[in-house]
Parts: structure tokens; C-alpha cells; sequence
């Protein structure tokens, strides 16, 4: 059973935290009942440059709670309130420890396998993004080796070699998505990464993710074609070439650092809003998604503002917003076009 987390007429901001005042559940059999459960998962271990992550999860929750609880979001161009179709509870955080990335992947996996043995679709918010190694070998492991396909927002596209000739140390977060490769969770043909942009990776790493058959799409091109343009090849791509359960790895990075400058590792010439709210929004509706991991935000360099949180936040209810159209099964009413005059 979960438990509301505010009295009756407590306005959002006031009172405990959970993502969107939703029920808070902290045992596998609270999650009975439910359709999506939010899972933090506090650690910064694994980056190169500025640590910080480790308090995305609470600063993510604790934005955009400026409405009422229990939650309501009615989406203005949808037509619907995700949170009236889905059933949406707050799993907590793994006990993740401080300094011990291997022990907080291993408690993250723990908290994930009991979310997807309950049938329940997960949303884990890093932390870094050597999370994606626990969250998409647990989702592996339930439905299957060659059954999952990955899609990755990202500036950076995370495939460096876990050490390079020379010796040259890689972070955990820099390495995941080749280890997932490499290891055979993830085959390279099911794996589509969009809005890579900056001076990562490599030229050799971009030769192994070819020779892996791997596919992206840069922001470069995003600037030729347009994001509709893209995002129509993107959905194509995935509905023909990728397996029936489909995991979204959203590094905040990928927007430029103007509307997400708390993160560890930001690179100037990023998306914008505009262009990433309704791709998301596309991809839960269109696409047979089975979880999603939104990893990097590091609210420490966020100054006062908390934009980067309240970015985190709309991407995670746009996300949730598709997804119930998917699971409605019905399309779009936008309440936008009624009157114009
Ligand atoms: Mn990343």
C-alpha cells in the first residue's frame, strides 16, 4: 500500500517531498496497483570532471511544486492528465553509499529488479551516468539478452574504452553505453543516440560505435533537418529496427548549459526545451518504452534559479504525459486551438 505524503489542503510546496507529491511506497508489495515508480539514486562516483550529482534526485522532486497535492497535470497540448490514467508512486532512493560506486550500481539494480518484477515501469533519477550500466542490465535481465533496445539523449555519447592505450584513466560515467555493448547486454544495432554535440567522443570511438552498428543522430544535423524532421527518422529507426521493450537514457547534458547548468560535464551549443519536450513526449507515446533513467543533474552549480532541477522535472512529466496517452489509447486533444480570437 502506498502512503499519501500530504494532509488535505497542504499546498505541493509544503510538507514532504516526493516527485509531484505522489504516494510514497518503500516495499516491493507497496507497489501493487501501480503503473510508474520514481527510484533515486544518489551518487557521483563515477564522473571525470565536476561531482555534484549525487543530490539530483532530491533537488528534482523538491522542483516545480509550486501546485496542489495529490497531483494534477493536466497537459495543455495533449489533452491529458497523466497522473488521473497512471498510477504514479514514489519508491525513494537505493542506499546508495558514499564512495563506493560498485556498491551503489549493486543497491540501484537491488531497487530496480523489485520495481520490474512488480510489472511496474520505472523512472530512476541519477546520480551520474554510470547508472545506466545497473538500470539497463536490470531491465535486461528480465525481459531478456537481444529483447531491449536502448535510445540516448546525450551531448556525449559515453562509449569511451574503460582504459585507453596510453593508460589514460575513463570515467565510469564516460564508459557505460561501450560496456553495454561490449558485454552483450545491448546489441550496437538496437542502440540510437540523438543530440551529440562537442568534442566527445573520440574519432577511434566513434569508429568502434560504427563498426558496433550503432546509430545517432548529432545536433548538428538536428540544425540542418530540424528536430521533426529527425525525430520522424528517430521513431521510423525504432519502430523498425529496435526490440519490443524500449529503455530512454536521458543525460541532462544534451540541452545547452543556458537551460541546464547544473550538471557535471556541460557543452555550450546544446537543444533547447522546445526541441526535446515534445521529442520526449513522441517517443513514450509512439514507442513500446519500458523505463527510463535522466541522469547528471547537479544542482550545486544551478545557482539560485533551480532551472536545471525544473528542466529535469518537465521531462520527466512529459515523458509520463506520452506515456498515459500511449496507455489511454487515444490521440492528442490539444486545448490550445479552441479559440484564437
Ligand atoms: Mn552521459
Amino acid at each position: 500500500m502506498t502512503i499519501q505524503v500530504n494532509r488535505a489542503h497542504e499546498p505541493a510546496y509544503a510538507g514532504l517531498g516526493t516527485y509531484c507529491k505522489a504516494p510514497l511506497a518503500l516495499r516491493p508489495e507497496d507497489l501493487d496497483g501501480v503503473d510508474v515508480a520514481v527510484l533515486g539514486a544518489p551518487f557521483d562516483e563515477g564522473v571525470s570532471y565536476r561531482p555534484g550529482a549525487r543530490f539530483g534526485p532530491r533537488s528534482i522532486r523538491e522542483a516545480c511544486n509550486y501546485l496542489w497535492a495529490p497531483p494534477a497535470r493536466p497537459h495543455m497540448n495533449l489533452g491529458i492528465d497523466p497522473f488521473a490514467v497512471l498510477s504514479v508512486a514514489d519508491y525513494g532512493d537505493a542506499e546508495c553509499p558514499p564512495a563506493d560506486l560498485a556498491a551503489a550500481h549493486r543497491e540501484v539494480k537491488a531497487r530496480l529488479g523489485e520495481i520490474l518484477d512488480a510489472g511496474v515501469f520505472p523512472v530512476v533519477l541519477g546520480g551520474d551516468h554510470s547508472l545506466a550500466y545497473p538500470d539497463v542490465t536490470a531491465v535486461v535481465e528480465r525481459f531478456g539478452a537481444g529483447n531491449v533496445g536502448l535510445i540516448q539523449f546525450d551531448a556525449h555519447a559515453d562509449t569511451a574504452a574503460g582504459a585507453s592505450a596510453d593508460g589514460q584513466f575513463a570515467a565510469p560515467h564516460g564508459t557505460g553505453m561501450r560496456r553495454l555493448v561490449e558485454e552483450g547486454h545491448i546489441r550496437g544495432e538496437h542502440f540510437i543516440q540523438i543530440g551529440l554535440h562537442g568534442y566527445f567522443p573520440d574519432p577511434g570511438d566513434f569508429d568502434w560505435m560504427r563498426s558496433a552498428g550503432m546509430r545517432w543522430f548529432t545536433r548538428y544535423e538536428i540544425d540542418r533537418r530540424g528536430m521533426a524532421a529527425v525525430m520522424d527518422d528517430l521513431i521510423e529507426t525504432a519502430a523498425r529496427d529496435l526490440p519490443e521493450h524500449i529503455f530512454v537514457s536521458f543525460d541532462i547534458d544534451v540541452f545547452d548549459p543556458g537551460f541546464a547548468p547544473g550538471t557535471g560535464a556541460p557543452e555550450p551549443g546544446g537543444l533547447t526545451p522546445r526541441e526535446v519536450l515534445p521529442a520526449l513526449v513522441r517517443i513514450f507515446h509512439e514507442l513500446p518504452t519500458v523505463g527510463m533513467d535522466l541522469v547528471e543533474v547537479a544542482p550545486t552549480y544551478d545557482n539560485a534559479s533551480g532551472i536545471t532541477s525544473l528542466l529535469a522535472h518537465r521531462c520527466i512529466l512529459e515523458s509520463l504525459a506520452g506515456l498515459a496517452l500511449r496507455r489511454s489509447g487515444r490521440e492528442p486533444r490539444p486545448q490550445v486551438d479552441a479559440r484564437t480570437s
